[in-house]
């Protein structure tokens, strides 16, 4: 039973990892920092930093689980959590993308799951605008996808930043050809987030966005 076991070479890396390591890569060159965080969180960090008082409608029963029915532990439905620690911990200028698991307790279909994997961006400056954030991200999406990839900003709504916009990609490679995917979201750093992690928002802005890994390959 000691003999040496020649490895198979089979398997390889899961493609969601495969598709998080890439978008990683793309970052650190960019001078972002990395930061992971527990998956299971608390009240403040998941929810209140982030402009999502209580009472909030998506801190539902129906969007959230709980741990030990006890309100203040929850499984994180975000990674936004990590990044309310990197800014009450790190003085601005910040740089971080923060990739992981999240959670969100939905029906179950071909195009969502309860546990799925995010990576969110931060920024954080004097003077940063929306400018900075659609230039970051365009760029972001012709690095992963080829010169033709676009990306389009659809105004919405986020607690947590304003303005708010869906992020969509403009895929061209994607399995069933070329098309647009609902691919997250971005926006400028609410000032009571900002606040909320003792960063002045009379002196910085900053911008975020999220995007959704399993989104990023559909078919
Ligand atoms: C998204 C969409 C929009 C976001 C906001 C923050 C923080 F911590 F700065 F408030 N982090 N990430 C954000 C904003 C994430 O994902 C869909």
């Amino acid at each position: 039973i000691t003999l040496f076991n020649e490895p198979s070479g089979a398997g390889a890396l899961h493609p969601v990892m495969a598709t998080m390591d890439k978008i990683i890569e793309y970052f650190m060159m960019q001078n972002f920092s990395l930061e992971t965080g527990p998956l299971i969180e608390d009240d403040f960090h998941n929810f209140e930093a982030l402009n999502l008082p209580k009472y909030h409608p998506a801190r539902d029963m129906q969007d959230t689980f709980f741990v030990e029915r006890n309100p203040d532990v929850l499984l994180r439905t975000h990674t936004s959590s990590v990044q309310v620690r990197v800014m009450q911990t790190t003085k601005p200028p910040i740089r971080v993308i923060c990739p992981g698991r999240v959670y969100r307790n939905e029906a179950i279909s071909a195009r969502a799951h309860c546990f799925f994997h995010q990576i969110e961006g931060l920024a954080v400056d004097k003077g940063l605008t929306m400018a900075d954030m659609k230039g970051t991200l365009e760029y972001m999406a012709r690095a992963m996808f080829g010169e033709e990839a676009r990306i389009r900003l659809r105004p919405n709504f986020f607690p947590f930043t304003e303005p708010s916009a869906e992020l969509d990609l403009w895929h061209p490679h994607a399995k069933g050809g070329p098309q647009w995917i609902e691919w997250g979201g971005c926006g400028m750093v609410h000032p009571n987030v900002l606040r909320a992690a003792g960063i002045d928002p009379n002196v910085y802005s900053g911008f975020a966005f999220g995007m959704g890994i399993e989104r990023t390959h559909p078919g």
